[in-house]
């Protein structure tokens, strides 16, 4: 076999027509006429990150390179409210926020997060794919953001604590918990006795470890990829509120597509969602061996005295006047009356 140096190659090179020389450079592949930058909370293992890579690879495809989105996950680029703001002046085109998130700006967004208003799937998806979902949608749209038509899913909340387990709403009792920066969110774990403080996610693990907090709330999915069980002990199954994530863009951005490439990312977005809702529920079953393998000692009774506290405290009150007549009889016309 013949040895290539530098010296040979040169020669070679030198001794080609300079138009050959032209050719042999591979073609680079030309810029996409969108590139569109997304960013969201949530580390790569996640179901969210996996199945949004996968409508971005389809989307490159679909549109020959058209429209390219980059992820950066894993608050990249800052923490919720940051990229919120930065989904709202353009500096990113697409976010996932939590409903709860979502909320501080649009806030009949976190009707799906009222206390025990869904007990299972089917009513959660009936919902958000159904009028309750389209009010919801209506009212982003008014700030300018896009929402496309399948919500993601987060999950049903489990409660987790480091110092003692929660076997009970009693158990709350000046607990110091961390939840999202959600009003929503504080008024019920003030109804239920434990002292909240609001945290956006990127501090979450920190703050449970140096113990500023000594509990936190989230479904068994982001405990798991989070490794928030590395620093919390207990677990207690109370399924209080379920969350999902809205896929929104920047209004403008989304405006700024073509009417036929509008049709291929919106379709490889919510096809992606509806794959990523099946993958967190097969995880819901899968992970709670592996979280009590990793050393969470899972309590699975203390839902039901949950609720009761909150029914005795003026949370529903509260929030059917702060939501308002109308999304809060969508929400009971999915699930019946609610206290
Ligand atoms: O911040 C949280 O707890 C999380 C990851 O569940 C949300 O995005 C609301």
């Amino acid at each position: 076999m013949q040895k290539i140096t530098r010296r040979g190659a040169l020669r070679t090179l030198s001794a080609l027509p300079a138009a050959s020389i032209v050719t042999a450079i591979p073609r680079i592949a030309h810029a996409a006429e969108f590139s569109y930058k997304y960013g969201n909370n949530l580390p790569l293992s996640h179901p969210l990150n996996v199945r949004s890579q996968e409508a971005a690879d389809r989307i490159a495809k679909e549109t020959d390179g058209r429209v390219e989105i980059k992820i950066f996950p894993n608050n990249q680029l800052g923490g919720d409210t940051d990229m919120l703001a930065q989904v709202r002046s353009g500096g990113i085109e697409f976010f996932t926020p939590s409903a709860l998130v979502i909320a501080t700006l649009v806030p009949v967004a976190a009707i799906n997060a009222v206390g025990f208003a869904f007990s299972d799937y089917s009513q959660v998806w009936s919902a958000m794919d159904g009028k309750l979902g389209a009010h919801v949608r209506d009212a982003i749209s008014k700030s300018r953001l896009y929402a496309f038509e399948k919500m993601w899913d987060n999950g049903f909340r489990q409660t987790t604590s480091s110092k003692a387990p929660i076997t009970a709403a009693k158990d709350m009792d000046g607990l110091k918990i961390r939840v999202p920066v959600s009003p929503l969110s504080i008024s019920m774990f003030k109804g239920l006795g434990a002292s909240p403080a609001s945290l956006q996610f990127s501090e979450v693990y920190s703050a449970l470890q140096t113990k500023i907090v000594d509990a936190q709330e989230n479904p068994l999915p982001i405990i798991q990829v989070a490794k928030l069980y590395e620093v919390q002990k207990f677990c207690s199954l109370t399924n209080h509120i379920w969350d999902g994530y809205w896929f929104i863009a920047n209004g403008r951005a989304w405006e700024a597509l073509p009417a036929d490439l509008k049709t291929i990312v919106a379709r490889a977005i919510n096809e992606a969602g509806l794959k990523q809702r099946d993958d967190i529920k097969k995880l819901n079953e899968s992970v709670v061996g592996d979280l009590e393998a990793k050393g969470l000692t899972i309590n699975r009774r203390a839902a039901e005295t949950f609720r009761a506290k909150l029914r005795e405290s003026s949370f529903y009150g509260e929030w059917k006047g702060r939501f308002g007549p109308e999304a809060w009889a969508l929400l009971e016309g999915t699930r019946g009356k609610l206290a």
